[in-house]
């Protein structure tokens, strides 16, 4: 788990690239190579970006370390749920 953490962490830092914020560029890349198979449609800029305005809750057009974590939170939420719905696939 503490591994998980540090991968949460470092992808959003080594993204950002010394900055404090995913511009859209930084942004789709992330989602395209790290979240591609977990969510949908980010192989389309059009829904990147709207994805990108829902997460930007200060509207300065960049997604900051805490709107990247309610993304985070988000996937992992979504994910609970669907492990719930199959029995089979416990722990
Ligand atoms: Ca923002």
């Amino acid at each position: 788990m503490e591994a998980a953490i540090k991968t949460v962490v470092g992808q959003f830092v080594s993204s950002a690239r010394g900055k404090e914020s995913l511009n859209k560029d930084s942004f789709q890349k992330l989602v395209q190579r790290q979240l591609g198979n977990i969510m949908a449609d980010t192989d389309s800029s059009s829904s990147v970006k709207e994805m990108m305005q829902g997460l930007d809750e200060n509207h300065d057009g960049k997604v900051g370390f805490q709107e990247y974590m309610s993304l985070i939170g988000y996937l992992a939420n979504s994910l609970s749920e669907s492990k719930a719905k199959t029995p089979t696939a416990a722990n």
